[in-house]
């Protein structure tokens, strides 16, 4: 697909394409409309639209999209905004199709709005039970997120926190996830945090390799090991990654989360076509489209599988088990990944 077509609706096979989006920032994932209303909100700030979302034809490097999430964090800043920007992200996945969604974000605390990141937790938990309530057409959990820029003992906190929410959410909150910006900091510093985390039962989505340099860590925080990789951009060999790693993710079948549009428009991968999705696709490796940060990358998880299918030629019943297999990815228990393959062979009979 070329980048003029990119912005635009994808075609309604992919939006009536039942998905399974895994890789979700919650901040990243607010929409231009929900931006609007909290600039609105709070014009003291002087915030305009173009600091908070990369549009079409336009690149970043990795460190502006990491100042884009540090004016949007400006804009949500207390209870109120995290639940209105939850509800929201969450009811523009069910419209986009998205059955089952696995949300992450970072716990905040914020003195003078009095957030405190147990209230963090307990307000995206509160947008979730909402939209149940409210019959949205979506099973969401909840991955506790660590940002790796503030170190081990942040990191153990949050892992206490989750902890906490695993045995007390009713199955909502399921895992951790490690992100933030990957030229900060080093995993070996991370890496009882999340065997912790591990030992107490959290599913672990860890971005591994986003940038080159993160070879060694890679190495070491593969042999925990995660139960899924985000980005995994410079695993392979043919981009400076190694065979080792490689066969480490391969033998341990570890599903791989790949955000295409995020990758490009952050320029750690060249184009569409250089995607590493190619790559892992190609060796029949578990793999998930993801849109990592919808509102920051101006994209949706429907256009996202009509990206994949154009630029790697795949058939509409390619797209369709790509979606299909995207399930037993989840970390869903398993009568819920039961629910949700029936759904899915239901509408397989409407839509192929
Ligand atoms: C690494 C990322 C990311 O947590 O405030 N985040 N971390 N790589 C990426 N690729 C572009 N995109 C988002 O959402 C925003 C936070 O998610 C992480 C960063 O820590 C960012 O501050 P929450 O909801």
């Amino acid at each position: 697909m070329t980048e003029t077509s990119m912005d635009t609706e994808a075609d309604l096979f992919y939006r009536q394409l039942p998905k399974v989006e895994l890789h979700a920032h919650l901040n990243g994932s607010v929409s231009f409309e929900t931006m609007e209303t909290l600039i609105q909100r709070k014009p003291h700030l002087n915030i305009e639209h173009n600091m908070t979302a990369i549009r079409r034809g336009q690149r970043r490097t990795l460190d502006e999209c990491f100042q884009v999430f540090k004016v949007i964090h400006q804009l949500v800043d207390s209870e109120e905004d995290i639940l209105m920007v939850a509800k929201a992200v969450i009811q523009e996945f069910a419209a986009d199709g998205v059955k089952y969604l696995e949300l992450r974000s970072t716990p905040r605390e914020v003195t003078e709005t009095g957030l405190t990141k147990q209230r963090y937790i307990e307000t995206v938990l509160e947008a979730i039970r909402q939209c149940k309530q409210e019959e949205v057409d979506i099973d969401v959990r909840f991955l506790v997120a660590v940002d790796r820029r503030h170190g081990p003992e942040v990191a153990m906190e949050t892992v206490k926190l989750a902890e906490d929410f695993l045995l007390s959410s009713d199955g909502i909150v399921v895992g951790l996830d490690l992100s933030g910006d990957p030229t900060v900091g080093h995993g070996k510093d991370l890496l009882s945090a999340l065997q912790k985390a591990k030992n107490c039962g959290l599913k672990l989505s860890l971005h591994l390799s986003e940038v080159p340099s993160q070879r060694d860590e890679s190495e070491l925080l593969l042999n925990l090991p995660p139960d899924r990789i985000g980005h995994g951009t410079f695993l392979h060999p043919e981009v400076g990654g190694s065979d080792s790693l490689v066969e480490k993710v391969c033998k341990q079948n570890i599903p791989i989360e790949l955000c295409l549009t995020s990758n490009v428009k952050g320029q750690t991968v060249p184009s569409y076509e250089k995607h590493h999705f190619q790559y892992w696709y190609k060796r029949g490796h578990p793999c998930v489209l993801c849109t990592d940060d919808k509102g920051v990358f101006c994209t949706d998880l429907s256009q996202e599988y009509q990206l994949a299918a154009s630029t790697f030629g795949l058939t509409q019943e390619a797209v369709w088990s790509l979606s299909q297999q995207a399930i037993g990815y989840t970390f869903a228990p398993e009568p819920i990944k039961e629910k949700l393959e029936k759904k899915w062979a239901e509408l397989k009979q409407q839509i192929l």
